[in-house]
């Protein structure tokens, strides 16, 4: 059978529990999701030699990482070429690309610094989403930046902050698309402290100074994400949960959740409902945590799929702002992004292939008995052949086959870096 005939006949068997293909189709072809660029080259950037710090670690040494901003760009032109749909990307200010021999700090980049990545996307027709990076970064101290008990220090990464800010701005003004600006700081301790207070008060003073520069809130949507703990900062933690989402609904900014940065059984699918009650948009980090924040690659696992669940059925595709969040250097790094992406995309497809309303009902209804029932049913739908012809008609290849595509790519250019 050819992939449309599949596709016609798994039509039908979702028609008959009331569930439109064409419809959910279209919705997903709609939903773009930001592709960190920080998976191409292990979160190292181009703007300092040292290693990755602020508690937050890659692991593996597969070969053939980029190394250039030419490198990261084809790399990454490769991994959307076989991923379904029109995305944006999600670029850190460790990023920016500088001439030949110059190097200018964090606390002064400009926009012409990030101008490639501007041609980049525009030739793409695509969107660019930004983060300032308190990280990696010699002006971090005892592994503090916006909530260090030194001026100096504080002042600097509040610059950094500020700068942000405006390449954000020069990024949605370029682009014609809303650029989110996502602040993430590493700052904690690593044992018991004696002051949870002061810290966060710095930090809170710190954002309110960055935020007090006027910028154009239709085209900079800031956002701040909170962590529970890190490697090294493993006892408290300033941008807190309660920290950041008090922050962020008092100051008109949205609250950025990473699912890997609560506790082990604390979910971010049952907080999407809640805050979509308090807030017109979210922003959300997709990773995978195991055992710990360990930002493996993105897979179709149920709490993925119950993100996008709470996404469709809030009838929340245009308020959740969605990027991921992983990093894997034990594997090829083009197959870790597509894997990722399209694991996002199929979860949000078969959330969007579910008889929501009357799944709904039945529980409204308390049919808990046949509730659980068709739940444990649906998931043998053959939402494979929707998927499959999914990547057809948007010219990618189907099932298993974009990976030789990957290997190719690894023999003639990858392999070729070492
Ligand atoms: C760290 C946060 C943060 C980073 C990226 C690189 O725990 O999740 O979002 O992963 O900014
Ligand atoms: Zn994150």
């Amino acid at each position: 059978m050819t992939t449309e005939q599949r596709y016609e006949s798994a039509k039908e068997i979702y028609k008959a529990i009331g569930v439109d293909t064409e419809a959910a189709i279209a919705k997903l072809q709609k939903f773009p999701i930001s592709m960190h660029c920080w998976q191409g080259d292990d979160v190292v950037g181009f703007d300092h030699e040292g290693p990755l710090s602020g508690g937050i670690q890659t692991t593996g040494n597969y070969p053939g990482k980029a190394t250039t901003p030419e490198e990261l760009m084809a790399d990454i032109d490769q991994a959307l070429s076989l991923i379904p749909g029109k995305h944006r990307l999600n670029l850190h200010a460790s990023y920016a690309i500088f001439e030949p021999g110059e190097f200018v700090d964090r606390d002064k980049l400009e926009p012409k610094h990030f101008q490639k990545w501007v041609d980049f996307a525009k030739q793409r027709g695509i969107g660019i989403d930004f983060n300032p990076t308190f990280f990696s970064h010699d002006k971090v101290v005892n592994g503090l930046t916006l909530s260090s008990p030194i001026k100096e220090v504080r002042d600097f990464w509040i610059r950094h902050g500020i700068v942000c800010l405006k390449i954000a701005e020069y990024f949605a003004t370029e682009l014609g698309t809303p650029c989110e600006l996502n602040y993430w700081i590493p700052d904690g301790y690593k044992d018991v402290p004696a002051d949870r207070t002061a810290p966060r008060a710095r930090f809170k003073d710190s954002m309110d100074q960055i935020l007090a520069t006027p910028y154009d809130k239709s085209k900079v949507l800031v956002a701040l994400e909170s962590k529970v703990f890190g490697i090294g900062v493993e006892s408290y933690t300033v941008g807190s949960s309660e920290f950041t989402v008090n922050y962020a609904a008092r100051n008109g900014i949205l609250s950025l959740m990473d699912n890997g940065h609560y506790h082990p059984t604390e979910v971010v699918s049952d907080k999407i409902p809640s805050m979509l009650l308090f807030n017109d948009k979210i922003a959300l980090h997709v990773t995978r945590g195991v055992r710990w924040d360990s930002d493996h690659v993105v897979i179709f696992d149920d709490e993925t799929k119950e993100i996008a669940k709470e996404i469709v059925r809030n009838d929340a595709m245009d308020r959740v702002l969605l990027g991921l969040d992983f990093f894997d250097a034990s594997i090829n790094r083009i197959s870790a992004w597509v894997v990722g992406m399209r694991n996002m995309q199929k979860a949000m497809l078969f959330a969007l292939l579910q008889p929501n309303e009357k799944l709904a009902k039945l529980q409204n209804d308390s049919e808990f008995t046949e509730l659980m029932m068709l739940q444990e049913e649906l998931k043998l739908y053959p939402f494979g052949d929707v998927w499959n012809y999914f990547c057809k008609t948007n010219g990618v290849p189907e099932k298993e086959d974009w990976f030789a595509e990957v290997q190719k790519y690894e023999k003639d250019v990858l392999s070729k870096r070492l």
